[in-house]
């Protein structure tokens, strides 16, 4: 465990991760500088908020001078790995970690990591409420949204923590060995922080297994090539999840599964028990899904994800059946909002790739108005031309990025471009007939306009509330 107590420390990013980094490290006793490009202005609230530590600031620049005069550096998952200053402290050995390796040795209890292109916040989201109906005291957080050092800095004693972990996040692991990794998917995504090529987005990945061992659980996605891939050579235990059954896939397969899959409408898990006693074949235990209201697909999959690494930790069937029924969804992902003159609303603000509006557009069947657009992330919009074509009646584009959707998309459907999002709301409300769903999964970042994905997906929910 690193000594922090009188060590000096440079925190990159003065946004949550920072906050609470620099917060964390102050008490600890260590010396601590927070960098952050933006300017003072942004941040009276932040540093009111640290007021009570004693914490050295700089706004507006990062001082070369800083990187190379500490004992360490926490970097912000948002700031790139790449900035002038780390490539010289790197240089002079300076060791660069983030928020998770600085939490992890101090984390008693065991961790439930999930990580993957889609899906990981609903999946973690979902493992947190089928261990909290199990009567467990669950911290949930990472990217999801609270910094795991929160964890650490409140009274609460968790008996699982699960911690949502991005790319950016997983790229500066080094000691870090969850219990149970899981992996929902690996698809293309954020392409403009790896330009060297989608391999350095799955190398980042997968950095969450470099420590894996024999007493780690590997929980993963055999639908998805590139997830199916991490079980070769992989030392611990497999629960992979899958939705045809184990045995048509191939009976050699079937004789080691262990995990979960779909025999609609139940799920099937199935599970290997070491214990006394145990069944070494497995039981098969059926939950019901007639009653999920969690829609598409891609929710099957994050649900199985999900059973999988609850039963890792001992969850029993109860409650994950009891998730099932009553998990209503994580906001902005694929979120029921509202029904108005038989148009239904969804929000999926969370989606800002291309994979993920693939995932929304094929949970309907019914007509779909789709409202897309916002910051581009360098993406190839044409996987959306089959769907746009077969389900979606109207496409309403809107931000930085219409013009190129436009381009690739926009003679599939009946097209409108707009400029704001009353525009988009109204028009889409206008066009929309009884059994319609509006469904804004916009397919880019959201900081052309927005704060950020959720302030786009509130905004959103509250226009359509006024309606
Ligand atoms: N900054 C610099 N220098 C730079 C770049 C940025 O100083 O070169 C500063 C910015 O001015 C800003 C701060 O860094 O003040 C922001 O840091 P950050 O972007 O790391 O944001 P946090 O508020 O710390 O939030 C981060 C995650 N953000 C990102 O990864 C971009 C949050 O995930 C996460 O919830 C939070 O930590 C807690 O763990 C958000 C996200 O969009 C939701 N994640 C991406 C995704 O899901 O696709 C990966």
């Amino acid at each position: 465990m690193m000594k922090l107590k009188g060590k000096k420390a440079l925190v990159i990013g003065l946004g949550k991760t920072g906050q609470s980094s620099a917060r964390f490290l102050a008490k600890q006793g260590a010396r601590v500088i927070v960098t952050d490009s933006k300017p003072k202005s942004e941040f009276t609230d932040a540093i009111k908020g640290l007021a009570d530590v004693k914490i050295d600031f700089e706004f507006g620049k990062h001082s070369p001078k800083y990187f190379t005069s500490v004992d360490f550096i926490v970097l912000s998952p948002g700031v790139p790995s790449d900035i002038d200053g780390l490539v010289e402290a790197r240089a002079k050995k300076i060791p660069i970690i983030n928020d998770i390796e600085l939490a992890y040795p101090f984390i008693k209890a065991p961790i439930v990591a999930v990580t993957g292109t889609n899906g990981k916040t609903t999946t973690a989201a979902l493992i947190a409420e089928m261990l909290r109906n199990d009567g467990k005291k669950v911290f949930l957080g990472g990217n999801i949204g609270t910094p795991v050092l929160n964890y650490l800095q409140s009274s609460e004693q968790a008996d699982v923590v699960v911690l949502e972990v991005s790319s950016f996040q997983c790229e500066s692991l080094d000691t870090f060995k969850p219990k149970i990794a899981v992996f929902t998917n690996l698809e293309p995504d954020h392409l403009d922080r790896y330009p060297a090529g989608v391999e350095s987005y799955y190398t980042a990945k997968s950095r969450l297994l470099c420590n894996a061992g024999k007493d780690t659980v590997l929980v993963t996605n055999l639908e998805n090539e590139r997830a199916a891939r991490l079980t070769q050579g992989f030392p611990g235990k497999i629960y992979s999840f899958t939705k045809q059954s184990p045995m048509s896939r191939s009976p050699a397969l079937a004789e080691r599964f262990q995990g979960a899959y779909l025999q609609k409408p139940k799920m099937v898990v199935k599970i290997k028990s070491e214990k006394n006693g145990g069944d070494k074949n497995g039981t098969d235990e059926e939950f019901n899904l007639m009653t999920c209201r969690l829609a598409g697909d891609h929710n099957r999959e994050n649900l199985m994800a999900a059973a999988c690494a609850a039963k890792a930790v001992g969850c029993s069937k109860e409650s994950i059946q009891k998730t099932i029924e009553n998990f209503r969804g994580v906001p902005h992902r694929l979120e029921y909002i509202r029904r108005k003159d038989g148009v239904y609303f969804y929000n999926d603000s969370k989606a800002t790739n291309v994979a993920s509006v693939i995932r929304a557009l094929s949970a309907f069947t019914a007509p779909i108005i789709l409202i897309a657009g916002g910051r581009d992330k360098d993406q190839d919009f044409s996987p959306l031309v089959d769907l746009v074509r077969q389900r979606v009646k109207h496409l309403i584009l809107l931000g930085e990025a219409k013009e190129k959707i436009n381009r690739i998309i926009g003679d599939f459907s009946e097209t409108f471009l707009v400029g704001t999002f009353e525009e988009a709301v109204l028009l889409a409300y206008q066009k929309s007939r009884s059994g319609d769903v509006i469904l804004l999964s916009p397919g880019c970042a959201s900081y052309d306009m927005f704060k950020n994905y959720e302030e786009r997906g509130d905004y959103f929910k509250k226009l359509v509330g006024q309606l």
